[in-house]
């Protein structure tokens, strides 16, 4: 019994851990939920395309050092430099977290810091695939067939 219960504690931290990669619909809901529609101006579209084009909805997501030697981290890809603390390097610490903060399967303080960055003078051209895949498109694939 005692066993039992503490394989079903351990499977539980694993679940809420592991990595996740979202589908589309689910990501569009949740980000509405968390006032993402219109924040700043922004679409869930916007949102949504620039997840996509930095991570593929994908939670684990670590991005390949930047020149500056920094890297990003997550659905939204945060970065070291300016925004959690990857203990590598100077960083700003903008969301004051750690950077494994951001690739685990819960996307709530992801989601804190994505509002926090957007709220910058740069908005959304703070994602380099945001500008390059999403800026100025017709977004509406992004929530299309989406229950909302
Ligand atoms: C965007 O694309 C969809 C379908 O691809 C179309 O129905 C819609 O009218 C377009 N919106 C704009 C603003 O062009
Ligand atoms: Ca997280």
């Amino acid at each position: 019994m005692k066993i039992q219960a503490l394989a079903a504690l351990l499977f539980l931290l694993v679940a809420v851990n592991e990595a996740r990669v979202f589908p589309k619909c689910e990501l569009a809901r949740r980000l509405k939920r968390a006032g993402m529609s219109g924040y700043y101006g922004y679409s869930l579209g916007d949102w949504i395309c620039m997840a996509y084009h930095e991570s593929r909805f994908n939670t684990a997501a670590v991005g390949r050092r930047n020149s500056d030697g920094s890297r990003d981290y997550g659905i939204f890809q945060i970065n070291s430099r300016w925004w959690c603390s990857n203990g590598e390097g100077k960083t700003a610490n903008g969301c004051r977290t750690s950077c494994s903060n951001f690739v685990n399967s819960d996307i709530s303080d992801d989601i804190e810091c994505a509002k926090r960055v957007v709220r910058d003078p740069n908005r959304m051209n703070a994602w380099v695939a945001w500008r390059k895949y999403c800026k100025g498109r017709n977004l509406s694939q992004w929530t299309r067939g989406c229950r909302l």
